[in-house]
């Protein structure tokens, strides 16, 4: 057995891929260490922010974890879609400890520095569409999805944004209201923002006329209910994640996005795709809008962006970008120098290392293994997703009936294994699975297996 890297007060510097790359029990999970910090956490921390799988961790790096007991657990969730080129990934770590030796932070909007305006290049040229465009950057998806808010409101005259069902914005006033789902997110939070209105998703494996009627009958839905309730003219945007996360990785039906983008074009409403969690090759694709063909108006980004930096982003036509006031657009801390120079390490990363390429052959690898467990499990109602975002979701079996329940103990039995997974979806009832795309094929291999036991014995 190697060395144990992670010690109760952790070592600095040791973290990042050169972490050895294995699954590493030597304690129960939590161990003694994590349960000690734990509840250090609960009497500091209040419950509203909740624990996934309440190990410490000291180090990570390619994929894996490392815990303060000195347990080393396989990553399939990559801090929820954040660290696709790994943990402390050594081009970021490179520029960052060059930045913060230089400078911290002078706020953009009081003097500029350069690799804010490198990210906003970058961003505009592999963003999809060859329109011009205009980059401005934020802190947090939330941040980034309320400002490409303000932006379409501003540019189009108009009041009312349309959302979907199933959908995930974020935990401000503006995002909470646009995400679909109740509890945790908006429960005796209210009164919520007004002028949001919600319409059907393409949910093709809970489409009530079955998957290959989805696209079309959604479509129509959604243009029947803003044409006939909200009136398109009053509508300044649609928002929409080409895949739906947090919902429960739902791949609307192929030919929903084009129809609804094609409805946005001839109405004058601005088509904004919220990238957060499925952009930087997560789904096998630079963006996920590329896999249909979508040129989104704006396309917001984060997580992926800049490898676990606070970091996000406003991309969008120059049109209606421009059409903002002199300093209607900021915040203190947006496009951080640090922050900056730890995109620009990520956009390297993805492209020395073909990530993109990565996150198609981590979905080649893991769909035909899931979908076989599927056959033989009929606890497991879909298998779904691209590249390295991939579900199953979980039903009572010989039904649709959402099982979150079965979801639950798979995952904890996952998790006492030494595999950290994450669940998601509207009913609780996914289990999803977002390895770092620089996972070694071992790891993902030894993930699987630990899943596949976890899923038999439930
Ligand atoms: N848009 C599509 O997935 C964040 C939420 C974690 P922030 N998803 C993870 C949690 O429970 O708070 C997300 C997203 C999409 C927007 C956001 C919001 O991004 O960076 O968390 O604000």
């Amino acid at each position: 057995m190697s060395t144990v890297i992670g010690t109760a007060t952790g070592t600095a510097g040791e973290g990042g891929p050169s972490l050895p790359q294995e699954r590493r029990l030597v304690t129960e999970i939590p161990g003694p260490r994590s349960r000690e910090l734990l509840a250090r956490k609960q009497a500091a921390v209040p419950p509203g922010i909740g624990t996934t799988l309440p190990v410490f961790v000291t180090h990570a790096g390619g994929g894996v974890v490392v815990d303060a007991d000195g347990n080393s657990l396989i990553d399939f969730g990559s801090g929820i879609a954040v660290t696709g080129v790994g943990n402390a990934a050594p081009r970021v770590v490179e520029r960052v400890r060059r930045q913060v030796a230089d400078f911290t932070h002078t706020c953009f909007m009081v003097t500029p520095y350069e690799s804010y305006v490198r990210v906003a290049e970058e961003l505009n040229r592999i963003t999809p569409g060859d329109h011009e465009k205009r980059t401005f950057l934020l802190n947090s998806g939330a941040e980034a999805v309320e400002n490409a808010v303000k932006v379409a409101r501003h540019a189009t005259g108009r009041q009312a944004v349309v959302v979907f069902e199933h959908g995930y914005h974020g935990r401000t006033l503006l995002t909470m209201t646009l995400t679909a789902k109740n509890m945790p997110y908006k429960h005796g939070f209210g009164p919520f923002a007004p002028e949001v209105y919600r319409v059907p998703l393409a949910y093709p494996f809970r489409w009530p006329t079955g998957p290959e009627n989805c696209a079309e009958e959604a479509a129509a839905q959604v243009i029947d209910k803003i044409t006939k309730e909200i009136g398109a003219g009053n509508v300044a945007a649609v928002v929409i994640e080409p895949i739906a996360g947090e919902g429960g990785f739902i791949e609307p039906a192929p030919g929903f996005l084009p129809a609804i983008l094609e409805f946005c074009r001839r109405n004058g409403i601005v088509f904004v795709a919220d990238e957060v969690q499925t952009g930087f090759s997560r789904t096998g694709d630079l963006f996920a809008c590329e896999h249909e063909g979508i040129v989104p108006d704006i396309i917001v980004t984060a997580k992926g962006i800049a490898g676990g930096l606070p970091l996000a982003a406003v991309t969008g036509r120059a049109e209606i970008l421009d059409r903002v006031h002199v300093g209607g657009l900021g915040g203190t801390y947006g496009g951080n120098p640090l922050a900056c120079e730890a995109a620009l390490g990520v956009l390297e990363t993805i492209e020395a290392e073909d990530l993109t390429g990565r996150a198609r052959r981590i979905g080649a690898a893991m769909l035909p293994r899931l979908r076989a467990l599927a056959e033989r499990n009929p606890v497991i109602g879909d298998v779904r997703g691209r590249g390295a975002m991939i579900a199953v979701e979980l039903v009572v079996p010989g039904t649709t009936d959402p099982h979150p329940t079965a979801a639950a103990e798979i995952a904890a039995r996952c998790h006492a294994e030494g595999l950290l997974v994450l669940t998601a979806g509207t009913y609780g009832n996914v289990l999803r699975f977002l390895p770092p795309l620089v996972i070694p094929d071992h790891l993902l291999e030894e993930g699987l297996a630990i899943l596949e036991k976890a899923v038999n014995e439930t």
